[in-house]
Formats: structure tokens, C-alpha cells, sequence
């Protein structure tokens, strides 16, 4: 069998995170997982980039929410790569929801619902190899 081609992912460290102090606690994960950090880049997200960033949920009725609360302060992006990253951040990260997200993963042990119109859930980890290709693009123009 071939090895496993290296991706990339793109990871956002949401405000939520940002403002409980959990920045290293994620980064821990993904380097004590073994993941290469490639680039990592701390900022306020306009709305046009999150328009584009969650344009397969526009029309949605979390969507206004869910733009104000990731444009409600800075964010961590970071370009994550290793075999298979894509799949393995995601299960770092857990379901959705976080009051059931599974513990052992950083929604589960980190996260609860908190009353809000929005599910704030800490971190976003792109789903797959085109999304992650089109989420790079828009938050690292650059790379
Ligand atoms: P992201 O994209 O942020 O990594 O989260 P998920 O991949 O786990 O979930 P998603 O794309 O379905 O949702 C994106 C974002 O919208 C919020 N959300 C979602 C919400 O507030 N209410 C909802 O009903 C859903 C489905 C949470 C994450």
C-alpha cells in the first residue's frame, strides 16, 4: 500500500477559545498528536472572509449569529499538515455540539453550551481536501 499523502488543514482557534485562554491548550494537542504547525497567524476576521469561509451555511438561520460571533474577536489560524490531518484534527476536535462531543477530544473536555443563538464550539478543522485547499487560500493568500 502507498503511504498516505501529507495534507494540510486549515484550523481556526474561534474567539471563544481566544478569550478563555485555550490557545496553547489546542496547540498542545495538535503537536503532542504529532502535527507540523505551518503557519499560524492571530487576527479579527472580517465579515467579507467569513462570508467566504461559511459560504456553504449562507441562508442558514445560524449564519448571522454565527458571522458576529467569529468577527466578535481574534481568532487563531493555523495551517496544520501530517498524514491524513485532515480526518485526524477533526477527531481531535469532536462532534459539533459540545455538551456531547466526545470527552478525550477538545470540544468534549473543553466545551459546554452556554445559552447563546450560536454553537460556540472552539475550533474549526476544514473537512476535507477541497475545503481545505479553498479555507487556506482565503485566510493565507500567501501560502
Ligand atoms: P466548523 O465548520 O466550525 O469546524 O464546525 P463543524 O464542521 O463541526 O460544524 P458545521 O460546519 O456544521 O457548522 C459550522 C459552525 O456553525 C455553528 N452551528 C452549526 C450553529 O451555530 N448551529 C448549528 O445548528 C450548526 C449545525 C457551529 C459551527
Amino acid at each position: 500500500m502507498n503511504a498516505p499523502a501529507v495534507e494540510r488543514t486549515l484550523v481556526l482557534v474561534k474567539p471563544d477559545a481566544v478569550r478563555r485562554g485555550l490557545v496553547g491548550e489546542v496547540l498542545r494537542r495538535i503537536e503532542a498528536k504529532g502535527y507540523a504547525l505551518v503557519a499560524a497567524e492571530l487576527r479579527t476576521a472580517d465579515t467579507a472572509l467569513l462570508h467566504d469561509h461559511y459560504a456553504e451555511h449562507a441562508g442558514k438561520p445560524f449564519f448571522g449569529p454565527l458571522v458576529e460571533f467569529m468577527s466578535s474577536g481574534p481568532v487563531l489560524a493555523v495551517v496544520v499538515q501530517g498524514e491524513r490531518v485532515i480526518e485526524g484534527f477533526r477527531s481531535l476536535a469532536g462532534s459539533t455540539d459540545p455538551t456531547t462531543a466526545a470527552p478525550g477530544t477538545i470540544r468534549g473536555d473543553l466545551g459546554r453550551d452556554w445559552g447563546r443563538a450560536v454553537t460556540e464550539n472552539l475550533v474549526h478543522g476544514s473537512d476535507a481536501a477541497g475545503s481545505a485547499e479553498r479555507e487556506i487560500g482565503l485566510w493565507f493568500p500567501a501560502l
